[in-house]
């Protein structure tokens, strides 16, 4: 299931965000792939963390979904960019429980994937199923769905190496939709939603980002308690 969010990520965040990001978004200009940006938000003891930008952006999006999942110790699982290069090619159709399976025993990762541009098909926005749709107090049946026949083929390019056979895929995209989301907007998704995006066919690189939030109870693994990035009092 996913869900449009009422909230939206301010314009200050976005603007200081691009400007820190500005190398890795210039090289994707270039570059005809998606860069990941693992490395760009980083726990507390490492250096330029970004955490200081993550907190700003974790404060405009949480207070809606919180009580929806209510975790007993929420946590970012993990936050990534999402730059996909001028030119690049689409991202398959995949659910990501298929990647998250041992990391992630009870499911309970879902993703909230921000736009740090207006996003449009000629862009590569997400492309995700209308039937799944739910209002966002809909949310709070997250993670229940269940999980599709993946391949892996980690000779593929794009580096989303586990996705959803060719014929089932075209199948199910016959039920999708183009997601146009304007610059600030998020969605949230679970892990069981399947999910492609078109190729970026502009001239500039595609902005987005996600951060996965879990269930942080019985885990060693994840990026901060939701809590000590609340208080997190660092700057760059
Ligand atoms: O950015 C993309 O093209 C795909 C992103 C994706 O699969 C995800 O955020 O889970
Ligand atoms: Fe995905």
């Amino acid at each position: 299931m996913w869900s449009r969010l009422a909230s939206r990520v301010s314009d200050e965040a976005i603007a200081t965000l691009l400007g820190r990001a500005q190398d890795l978004i210039s090289a994707s200009e270039e570059d005809n792939s998606v860069s990941f940006g693992k490395d760009f938000f980083t726990g507390p003891d490492t250096e330029d963390n970004n955490l200081d930008l993550l907190r700003l952006l974790h404060q405009d999006i949480w207070p809606e979904m919180a009580d929806l999942v209510n975790f007993e110790v929420p946590v970012v699982d993990h936050s990534i960019l999402l730059i996909k290069g001028a030119g690049a090619p689409g991202t398959k159709l995949h659910q990501d429980r298929a990647y998250w399976v041992s990391r992630d025993s009870e499911p309970t990762i879902f993703s909230v994937w921000i736009a740090l541009d207006d996003l449009t098909a000629e862009k590569g926005c997400l492309i995700l199923s209308r039937d799944n749709e739910v209002d966002v107090s809909g949310m709070s049946a997250f993670n229940t769905g269940s999980i599709l026949d993946h391949n892996e083929d980690y000779q593929q390019a794009g580096g989303f190496p586990i996705t959803i056979p060719e014929a089932t895929a075209k199948q199910m995209k016959e039920s999708m939709a183009y997601i146009h989301l304007a610059r600030g907007e998020a969605l949230a998704f679970d892990s069981f939603e399947p999910h492609t995006t078109g190729p970026n066919t502009t001239s500039t690189p595609r902005l987005a980002m996600k951060i996965a939030y879990s269930e942080g109870k019985e885990k060693d693994r994840y990026l901060m308690r939701t809590e000590d990035l609340e208080n997190y009092s660092g700057v760059r």
